[in-house]
């Protein structure tokens, strides 16, 4: 079965191995392989975590065409749109060519040079530090820079500027899964390959909308030759849930009930594998007389499902040989997120189904480094998965690094919503933001608005000056993008995979990592990067940092390795090199030993909570937002480039409703709806369907508008945003 419409099958053959692995030169400014100028190169996409390999051809030294790359082992010759059009947005003329700096008296942003822009950054951001404390300046930063960029960022932040707080749009994204993994497993640690969605006999999806955001690793689903059951958890019928074998239309944030009353079924049919729990988990007695009183009879108009239903459902587990969950937005975006993921991995754990072939409680990420950012950004954790309160990982660090261990912060960093609420306090008065667009992006961002009018000075590090962000900078420093330099991604899998430079940065663009570098000597702290040459040259430092940790990938050559091995997973140590090549897949946890001290994985669960605001009188819908296509990504910035793209979904907001509800409030095909919140209104286009359920409504996330509406809400622990529950107000427009 191929679902033919989201991906496409490349139709070239495979590339000879030698035009491949010409190793490259990675010198800044130039492009590499100069010596031959019509040859291809395999490097892995820029946008989603699958981190498909694409194959660039270059002509005269120039990237003219992008393939998938047939033989990785990712992808297997299929990439959705985005990665086909990769190169184009890379041409669009809001690309930012030079610094841009606000001049005071017209308030407009004017070029300037690198000199200029430096200048004015430095003095800027030391004199906020020295009038108001090297906490009155933060970062903010993303999952969509190279490995080496991210570290370089986090040191030269933390270690070189003395700023204490930095996160990431990771914060948005990733955040419960990494703290959900750090409690369960001991180490933030996704345990499975992608090869496990095609072994298999159960797929659950969990607030996955597969087909659209992750649509090679659906394709992959689809490849399952094991007569697969497909569940799908998801309040609406998404492209993903219409060809499940199961949709399973919870109600909204009900998952937390849903999976306590999965785990008390299975329990009450002695349907778990006691000998498992045994050997490999820790606090199951607990969990069982916690979750003895979610009975589905009980909880059911809590979830939206009959008794019947949800028994059913515990029983297709129950038969299945090797039943893999898999979680992303619809879990992590949640006011209880974290919970609810740590329930999906204690139901992995009390039927065993874990560290065999197609098992796993598997988070899924979102961009394309966001595993990189979770190890080495030096946001949440100190370098390469260490601890900031930890005096031994202070010292190791500084250590390996050559730098005096009172450098190295000894709090933790503020959490994205704190270090906002800090800048409208007034506390934080300057703002460095790389590779994100929050203006766009984050929850309710009027209150950002509202914020940033108080910072003294805002840096935006971006490809465009057109973003929503950049627009409100005082200093526009202009990045290469994706394709314009080196380094290496993290996928979803663990997988380590090379981005190569194959086309020139438009003016005087720059890689992040040479901005990094430039910002070190005139900030006058470049002596304790000296070693922070050239990306290869931090892979090597990232090597060393990560030994002795669960992510530790030291038996990595070097970048060729990367190149002839087609991206490697962590970890891969010394001792694993010494046994021969890694093999092409791999999961965690084979061994049934767990990163916890006694090698256990833990059961955690918390009674279910309400979110802060649900659906009543005056606002009686649920809003749920997320992404619209698979030709979309996030704020547009990149994809909104494209011709080919844009053809491929609306150009204007939309707002999916459901027929019913359509009818009952006058609401025509072809006509526009008002939706409000007690923040905030937009009128958008009505998309009438079945496929979202009475009493909700559903926003994409890629509309500037969207995000006037979301409530800043937040789990307690992961700190994440709970994007995808507020209640709204809808109203027909009528046409003028
Ligand atoms: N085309 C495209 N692909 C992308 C991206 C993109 O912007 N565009 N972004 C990437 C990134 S960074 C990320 S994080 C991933 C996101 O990937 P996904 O998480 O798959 O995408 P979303 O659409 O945000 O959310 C998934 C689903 O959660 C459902 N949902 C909402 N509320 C609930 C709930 O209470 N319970 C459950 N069970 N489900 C709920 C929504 O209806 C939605 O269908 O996609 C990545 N891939
Ligand atoms: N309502 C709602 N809001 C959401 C979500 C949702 O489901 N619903 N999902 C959330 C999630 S999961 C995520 S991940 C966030 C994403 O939110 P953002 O991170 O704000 O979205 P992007 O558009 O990916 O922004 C990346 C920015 O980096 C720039 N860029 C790209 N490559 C480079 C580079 O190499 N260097 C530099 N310097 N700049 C670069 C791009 O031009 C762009 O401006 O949105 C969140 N917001
Ligand atoms: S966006 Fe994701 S699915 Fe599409 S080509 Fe890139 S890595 Fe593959
Ligand atoms: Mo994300």
């Amino acid at each position: 079965m191929d679902s033919g419409l989201f991906s496409l099958q490349a139709k070239t053959g495979p590339l000879s191995r030698d035009l491949l692995l010409e190793p490259s030169k990675f010198g800044l400014g130039k492009l590499p392989f100069k010596s031959t100028p019509d040859f291809a190169t395999r490097m892995v996409c820029g946008y989603c975590s699958i981190g498909c390999g694409l194959i660039g051809h270059l002509k005269n030294g120039q990237a003219v065409g992008l393939s998938p790359a047939t033989e990785y082992p990712v992808n297997m010759g299929m990439a959705c749109p985005k990665g086909w059009e990769a190169l184009e947005v890379l041409q669009a003329p809001d690309r930012a060519k030079a610094p841009l700096l606000r001049n005071k008296i017209s308030g407009i942003l004017e070029p300037c040079t690198w000199h200029e822009a430096l200048t004015s950054f430095s003095e800027r951001f030391k004199g906020i530090q020295n009038k108001y404390g090297n906490d009155a300046v933060a970062f903010l930063s993303t999952g969509q820079i190279v490995t080496e960029e991210m570290a370089f960022l986090g040191a030269l932040a933390k270690f070189g500027m003395g700023i204490l707080d930095g996160d990431g749009n990771t914060r948005q994204c990733m955040a419960t899964s990494a703290v959900a993994y750090k409690q369960s497993f001991g180490f933030d640690a996704p345990p499975y390959s992608y090869s496990d969605l095609e072994l298999s006999d159960v797929v659950f999806l969990i607030g996955s909308n597969m087909a659209i955001a992750h649509p090679i690793l659906w394709e992959r689903v689809l490849r399952n030759p094991n007569n697969t059951k497909i569940l799908v958890v998801d309040p609406r019928k998404t492209e993903t849930a219409m060809a499940a074998t199961s949709h399973l239309p919870i109600l909204p944030k009900s998952d937390l009930v849903f999976l306590y009353c999965l785990a008390q079924v299975l329990i009450e049919n002695d349907w778990v594998d006691s000998e498992y729990i045994q050997s490999a988990t820790h606090g199951y007695e607990e969990f069982a007389a916690f979750v003895k009183p979610f009975t589905p009879e009980s909880q059911s108009h809590l979830i939206g499902l009959t008794p019947e239903v949800i028994r059913e459902v515990v029983k297709i587990i129950h038969e299945g040989k090797s039943v893999s969950f898999w979680w992303t937005m619809g879990v992590n975006q949640s006011h209880e997120g974290t919970r609810t993921a740590q329930a999906i991995i204690n139901l992995a754990l009390m039927t065993g189904n874990m560290g065999r072939p197609g098992t796993g409680a598997n988070s899924i990420t979102g961009q394309c480094n966001a595993m990189g950012s979770r190890l080495f950004s030096n946001t949440t954790n100190l370098l390469g998965g260490h601890d900031f309160l930890n005096e031994g990982h202070r010292q190791k660090i500084a250590d390996l690094l050559g730098i005096d261990a009172s450098r190295i912060p000894t709090r933790n960093s503020l959490s994205y919503h704190e270090i906002i609420q800090q800048i409208e306090k007034g506390k934080i008065k300057g703002l460095w933001i790389i590779a994100t667009n929050p203006a766009h992006s984050w929850i309710e961002k009027n209150a950002l608005f509202r914020a940033f009018q108080g910072l003294d000075f805002l840096v935006v590090q971006d490809m465009y000056h057109s973003t929503e962000t950049a627009q409100m900078a005082d200093l526009v420093l202009p990045a290469a993008g994706w394709g314009e330099k080196d380094g290496t991604f993290i996928n979803s899998e663990r997988r380590i995979g090379l981005v190569k430079k194959i086309a020139k940065a438009p003016g005087h663009a720059l890689a992040d990592f040479s901005i990094f570098n430039l910002i070190a000597n005139y900030w006058g702290c470049a002596d304790l990067f000296k070693e922070w040459k050239d990306p290869e040259s931090v892979f090597q430092i990232l090597k060393k940092i990560s030994v002795g940790q669960p992510c530790d990938f030291s038996g990595i050559k070097d970048y060729l390795m990367l190149e002839e091995q087609m991206g490697i997973q962590w970890p891969f140590s010394q001792a694993d090199a010494t046994l021969g090549p890694p093999l092409v897949s791999r999961r965690l946890f084979e061994d049934r030993r767990f990163f916890n001290e006694d090698g256990k994985a833990r059961f955690i669960f918390e009674s279910p909570r309400a979110p802060l605001e649900i659906p009543d009188l005056d606002f009686p819908f649920w809003l749920l937002t997320g992404r619209g296509a698979a030709s979309q990504w996030h704020t547009q910035t990149r994809t909104g480039k494209s011709q080919v793209l844009n053809k491929l979904s609306p150009k204007s907001i939309y707002a999916e409703i459901n027929y019913q509800d359509a009818k009952d409030l006058g609401i025509a095909p072809g006509t526009k709806v008002r939706v409000t919140t007690r923040r905030g209104s937009l009128v958008a286009n009505t998309s009438i369907s079945h496929s979202i359920q009475k009493g909700q409504v559903y926003l994409p996330m890629h509309y500037v508008e969207t995000n006037c509406l979301t409530l800043a809400q937040f789990d307690p622990y992961s700190k994440q945003p709970s994007y995808k529950a507020c209640a709204v107000k809808l109203e027909p427009v009528r046409p003028e």
